[in-house]
This record gives C-alpha cells, sequence and structure tokens, in this order.
C-alpha cells in the first residue's frame, strides 16, 4: 500500500498486488492509471491527445501560429517550423482559423455555398456550419457527443455534450471511474450554490459544472429517456465518512408529467432512501405536486425534489444544511447524482 500513499501521483500505479512502474510513450496499456501522467492510453499505448507532443519527458500543447519552436513536431498540424517559428505554409489562399490553416471560412463564416467553408463544415442560410447531428470541435464537425459517455476521455473532468443531439451545448462534470464514464447530474460539495429554487431554475439547471449544479429536469428527462439508464449516487459526511446507492433504472418523464420519476433496482452501502420517491412528481416552492395536501413540501425544506409526505431523500435541500438521506444521515456534506448508459 506504500506506494499508493507516497507515490501514486509520480511514477507508480497500484495494480491490485503490486506497485508497478507507470509506462512512457508508445508502450502497451490497458488502461490511463498504466501510463506516465500527461499519458493517456488509446488503441492500447501510453500517447499524448492529439494537440499534444511528447517533449522526451512528458507532453505538452503544439505551438500555434508564430509560436517558437526548435522541430516541427512541436506546430500544430498544418503549420511548419521555419526560422525556429510556427508559420503557416505559402500555399495561395490558405488562412489560419484560430487553430489551423486552410481555404474558405471557418465556423459562423459568411458563405454562398459549402465551397465557401472549410472542410467538414455545410453552408446553412449564409454561414457556415455543422449539420444538425454534429457540433463543432473548434476545428471541425464531429458526432456531437450527447452524454459523458459518448466523449473519448480518460480523465475526470468539464467536458461539452449535446443532450439529444441538438445544438444545445451543456457544460458538465463528468466521471470517470474503474473503466465507466458517468454524467453528473447533481453535485454539491462547496455549499456556494443556492439549491432554493423556482420551477424554471430545476428546468433549464442552474450552477456551474466546475462546482455544485444542477443539470436542468430538461436535459436529465431527454437523455434518460433516450436509452436505459442508471444511477449511482454518492452521499460523504467525512472523507473518512462516505456511502453509495445505486439504482439499475433511472428515468425522468417530460414536463407534462412533471418530471416523474422512476427508479428501482437498489445496491450499495447507503440504504435504500429512494424507492420511497419511485412514480413521484418534481415539486419546487413555486410548483407543489408533493404528496402532503397540508403543506408545501419544497417550500418547508428549501429544495426541487420529487416529494412525497414529506422524503426519504431529499438531496437538493438547503434548509438549516442538512442534506438527508433517511438510511444513512441527516449530515451530509457533498452529494453528486451520476447517470450512465445500461
Ligand atoms: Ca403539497
Amino acid at each position: 500500500m506504500l506506494c499508493i500513499v507516497i507515490s501514486e501521483e509520480l511514477d507508480y500505479f497500484w495494480n491490485g498486488f503490486a506497485c508497478m512502474t507507470r509506462k512512457s510513450i508508445n508502450e502497451e496499456c490497458e488502461e490511463s492509471r498504466q501510463c506516465k501522467l500527461s499519458l493517456q492510453c488509446r488503441n492500447k499505448k501510453c500517447q499524448c491527445i492529439e494537440s499534444n507532443y511528447w517533449t522526451g519527458s512528458t507532453c505538452a500543447e503544439r505551438k500555434s501560429l508564430n509560436g517558437t519552436c526548435a522541430t516541427l513536431m512541436e506546430c500544430r498540424d498544418t503549420l511548419f517550423c521555419v526560422l525556429s517559428i510556427c508559420r503557416m505554409t505559402t500555399i495561395f489562399g490558405e488562412t489560419w482559423d484560430g487553430y489551423s490553416c486552410g481555404t474558405g471560412h471557418s465556423f459562423n463564416g459568411s458563405c454562398t455555398t459549402a465551397a465557401d467553408c472549410r472542410t467538414t463544415l455545410s453552408c446553412v442560410f449564409g454561414k457556415c456550419t455543422c449539420n444538425s447531428s454534429e457540433s463543432w470541435n473548434g476545428h471541425a464537425c464531429v458526432t456531437s457527443p450527447r452524454e459523458c459517455e459518448d466523449l473519448i476521455i480518460s480523465i475526470s473532468g468539464i467536458y461539452t455534450i449535446y443532450p439529444g443531439g441538438g445544438n444545445l451545448a451543456v457544460q458538465v462534470y463528468c466521471v470517470v471511474e474503474a473503466n465507466k464514464i458517468w454524467t453528473v447530474i447533481q453535485r454539491r460539495e462547496s455549499g456556494s450554490v443556492d439549491f432554493d429554487r423556482g420551477w424554471n431554475e430545476y428546468k433549464y439547471g442552474f450552477g456551474i459544472a466546475s462546482g455544485d449544479y444542477w443539470l436542468g429536469n430538461e436535459n436529465i428527462h431527454i437523455m434518460s429517456t433516450e436509452a436505459q439508464h442508471e444511477i449511482s449516487i454518492y452521499l460523504e459526511v467525512s472523507p473518512s465518512d462516505y456511502r453509495y446507492a445505486n439504482y439499475s433504472t433511472f428515468r425522468l418523464g417530460d414536463e407534462s408529467s412533471k418530471y416523474s420519476l422512476a427508479i428501482g433496482g437498489y445496491r450499495g452501502n447507503a440504504g435504500d432512501s429512494m424507492t420511497y420517491h419511485n412514480g413521484l412528481m418534481f415539486s419546487t416552492k413555486d410548483s407543489d405536486h408533493d404528496g402532503d395536501a397540508g403543506r408545501n413540501c419544497a417550500a418547508r425544506y428549501k429544495g426541487g425534489w420529487w416529494y412525497k409526505n414529506c422524503y426519504y431523500a431529499n438531496l437538493n435541500r438547503e434548509d438549516s444544511n442538512l442534506i438527508n438521506w433517511r438510511n444513512y444521515s441527516n449530515y451530509i456534506r457533498k452529494t453528486k447524482m451520476m447517470i450512465r448508459r445500461k
């Protein structure tokens, strides 16, 4: 266990039995933690991500137009290292679009036909744009990632997804854990975002992907009805006291159903506090669809949720800083709700 504590982050990783040396560029791998930091395991080899090059000891960002360079490798694709500067080719008509050299206008540039646009772009209503199932990643149109699982990633972090494959870009936190990629729909860690919000804010989402947020009932509905999803709920009282509740079924109805919840198939070590909420409608302080005729549960506990009379679990509760999970604790400090396709 010593290598985990002392130098897991540096040159070694724990393979379940022993400390193993992290692998270098182009060495064979099965997952990214086997590779040296800054390398990712892609096509079973430790590699730099596409926009980077290997310096001999680490991955570094390729230089943009007019950046200093020693070799061609250090310049972005389509640039050449000439007299120690990354320069454009001299092919007539090429321009720099902020990412690479090429002919034609970049994304959102004006056009009459697709020939006026960079490759992969179409000309729609006089503007260079991607077709509806694709999105612009800064240099090309690519199939829109509908949720985190569609991204080619090996590190947890903030990424852009397009729920339902539409044009609406949403920043989201993706968790990569044990070879599974999850889309975080709810996160409370810093306590800096107020969860006592109204119907429309819960509908469209609030907060920030780098901190606390609610992804939005509309996005969650779209994602969870496109394909069958499971959910993993993380609950933390303190760094040494945390639990999981996983459910093999998770789906949110549309707005006309008041984003009603379908959840079931519990497993975990937090106890099952969500099955109580199965089949219930979402309520907010300004839109009461709970199972309690005498009061407005969302107003009482300050947070939107699938209330009945009123709850067993209440992870959006703002009242008195008491985030609740009946079978575990009333003093939860951090929560994360994340989903993936089954
Ligand atoms: Ca009520």
